[in-house]
């Protein structure tokens, strides 16, 4: 059969309007596609949520690529190995209670079981800011703001675009970019102790993997904060290239959204 090259452009451009089309009021936007991210991805969708990830690189898989400095190996602990094996990750015992996971294997599988369960990855999208609004007397995140990332990359002047959403997770690891971003430009106070990023600390992983699930909450009306980006704001340390409670952020994000959601 012959091949028409309008009819394969025709197709890209509708099958990507019902995929954005259908993303305009969203239950869940997730912003980063870490390996929390990807994680809360996965479970709302498989719950049923509409839900999309928004990535500014063109891959998705944060910092889970290169393991630890590009030996692309991950770590993980024991009461996290369910979030790999889940989706066919195959994991390896080290040493009692450590386990391994190949580095690619780890990002790849992640990423393709929340496409799978129906999220919508919208990569190469950088989200510029959000949409605030007042809703019962209060300041209250309801949409996010969000450009092209070569428009980004390139510094030109292009307006951007905005989708709606019920919840937003802020998943850009140590960047916090979307929360820095209300911060900056609005009169709105954090639920942290200071009332705005508290700034991520040195290296602790013991305790900043328990922390991260434990900051893995409700920051803002409509925000909640996962991953890396939770310890940076609620200025917990940092933890390495061990993985575990960035995938247990995203299983606990999800599940306290979901909780929302139901009412
Ligand atoms: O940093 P990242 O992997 O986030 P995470 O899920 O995991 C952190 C670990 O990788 C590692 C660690 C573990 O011990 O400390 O750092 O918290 O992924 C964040 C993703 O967000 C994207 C960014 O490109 C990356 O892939 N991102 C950042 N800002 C934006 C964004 C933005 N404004 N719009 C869209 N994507």
């Amino acid at each position: 059969m012959p091949l028409d090259e309008r009819i394969i452009t025709e197709a890209i451009f509708d099958e990507y309007a019902l995929k954005f089309k259908s993303s305009l009021d969203l239950d869940v936007a997730i912003v980063g596609g870490g390996p929390s991210g990807l994680t809360a991805a996965r479970l709302l969708a498989a719950d049923g949520f509409n839900v999309a990830l928004f990535e500014r690189k063109l891959s998705l898989g944060g910092g889970m690529w290169g393991g630890g400095m590009l030996y692309n190996i991950i770590v993980v602990q024991e009461e996290s190995v369910h979030l790999l094996t889940d989706v066919g990750i195959p994991v390896k015992r080290y040493k009692d209670n450590y386990f391994t996971a190949d580095a690619v294997t780890a990002t790849t599988a992640l990423a393709a079981a929340a496409c799978l369960a129906g999220a919508k990855v919208f990569n190469c999208l950088s989200v510029e800011d959000v949409v605030l609004r007042e809703v019962d007397g209060a300041k209250q995140v309801t949409g996010l703001v969000v450009n092209s990332s070569p428009v980004e990359m390139a510094g030109l002047h292009v307006d951007p675009i905005v989708l709606g959403c019920k919840y937003l997770v802020e998943a850009t690891g140590h960047a916090v970019e979307v929360l820095k971003t209300l911060v900056r430009k609005n009169d709105v106070k954090l639920n942290t102790p200071s009332g705005k990023i508290e700034g991520e600390q040195s290296m602790w992983a013991e305790v900043a993997e328990t922390n991260t699930v434990t900051n893995t909450r409700e920051i803002f009306p409509g925000v909640y904060v996962a991953g890396m980006a939770a310890n940076a704001s609620f200025g917990s340390y940092r933890m390495g290239p061990i993985f575990g409670g960035m995938l247990l952020s995203g299983e606990k994000v999800a599940a306290d959204i979901a909780k929302k959601l139901r009412g």
